[in-house]
């Protein structure tokens, strides 16, 4: 198992360094900052990514993310080109060494909140989505909305060119079922995956988060029936699962551990993020500890354990706290909490497990 963190690259506000500093700490996963989903990203360039974090010595772990682009996501007639360039991407990313791509499959909105500076009562801010400030708005509306809560930071998947592109990217998914959806995704898996086992790269696919419908866009990846079914469409191991705990378990209704247990050896990463239910279809990312959140993290990380998982691991969101200055959800102190937390956990749980052998 290795473990790590998300970094933003360059232009983070954490720099590589205070990630080896944490104990423990494997390395790092990362993108190439700039590239617009469907471009092909060169090897030196991906090269160079890897290099500028050895330096630091610590390892790129896996690439978070390549992006999908929406022809593909809404089959288009431009999207046997579009693949054609996400396999040359992963056939690079292959050359370069680099064993682990995540990717998601979810129109116009990858990830989306309501509230991204939601006060605790402790006075440290979380990340908040409540369904019943989205169901009173307009899709456009979002943009101007995560925008304004941002704090000058520029979020992933919400970029000024994606809202100027908004009315067009609404017509592409026009009439879109969850079957159409489905079918784009097979059509995607079914060309790129014998790439992936060619060059060994394996493909870790990131759930919907919320995982539910919203603005009547259709979403596919939000719990183990819908996982079950991807990982039906090309049976490798390399068609595999992102697990991101605070994504599929913001659903109450959702047994993370269980998921865990049944889709086993096809996780090759997971993202372990905790969350308070706080009404119907409202929820807070909370700090990682079970205490805080509504999520079981010691049965989290059992399931993990009794699946020998040996994949990339890393803390997810963080609330903000001592005053620290950082993109929401991705400073580095209550990141460094979690993951300390979360690696007793794990030392607690192996430890136990064998001493019962
Ligand atoms: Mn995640």
């Amino acid at each position: 198992m290795k473990w790590g963190f998300r970094w933003y690259g360059a232009k983070d506000t954490i720099p590589l360094h205070h990630f080896r500093h944490v104990p423990g700490c494997d390395g790092v996963v990362g993108t190439l900052l700039g590239k617009l989903p469907g471009e092909v990203w060169p090897i030196e360039e991906i090269q160079a990514f890897k290099e500028s974090i050895e330096k630091e010595r610590l390892e790129l772990l896996a690439i978070e993310s390549v992006a999908v682009c929406d022809a593909i996501k809404a089959g288009t007639e431009e999207r046997n080109h579009y693949i054609d360039n996400y396999i040359q991407t992963i056939r690079n990313i292959g050359a370069c060494g680099i064993k682990l791509v995540v990717y998601s499959f979810k129109p116009i909105f990858g990830w989306a909140k309501t509230h991204l500076k939601y006060e605790n009562p402790d006075g440290t801010y979380s990340l908040v989505f409540d369904q019943s400030v989205v169901d009173n708005m307009q899709a456009s509306e979002m943009f101007q909305l995560i925008k304004s809560q941002s704090g000058g930071f520029n979020l992933s998947g919400w970029e000024e060119e994606r809202f100027k592109e908004f009315n067009n990217l609404m017509k592409m998914y026009e009439g879109m079922t969850r079957e159409d959806l489905f079918n784009n995704l097979a059509y995607f898996l079914k060309r790129v995956i014998p790439v992936c086992e060619e060059v060994d790269v394996k493909l870790g696919i990131h759930p919907d988060d919320p995982p539910w419908e919203i603005f009547g866009l259709p979403r596919i990846t939000k719990n183990l029936e819908d996982y079950k079914r991807i990982m039906e469409i090309v049976d490798s191991p390399y068609n595999g699962i992102t697990l991101c705990t605070g994504s599929v378990g913001a659903n109450p209704d959702c047994d993370v551990a269980q998921m865990i247990r049944e889709l086993g050896d096809r996780i090759h990463f997971v993202h372990l993020r905790n969350v308070e239910f706080l009404g119907k279809d409202k929820f807070r990312e909370c700090a990682h500890l079970s205490l805080d959140g509504s999520l079981d993290m010691y049965e989290l990380m059992k399931a993990l354990v009794d699946i020998g998982f040996d994949g990339v691991i890393r803390p997810d969101h963080g609330r903000a706290i001592w005053d620290e200055v950082a993109m929401p959800g991705y400073g580095l102190y209550d990141r460094a909490l979690g993951f300390t937390y979360l690696q007793g956990l794990h030392e607690a749980i192996t430890k136990c497990k064998k001493e019962k052998e």
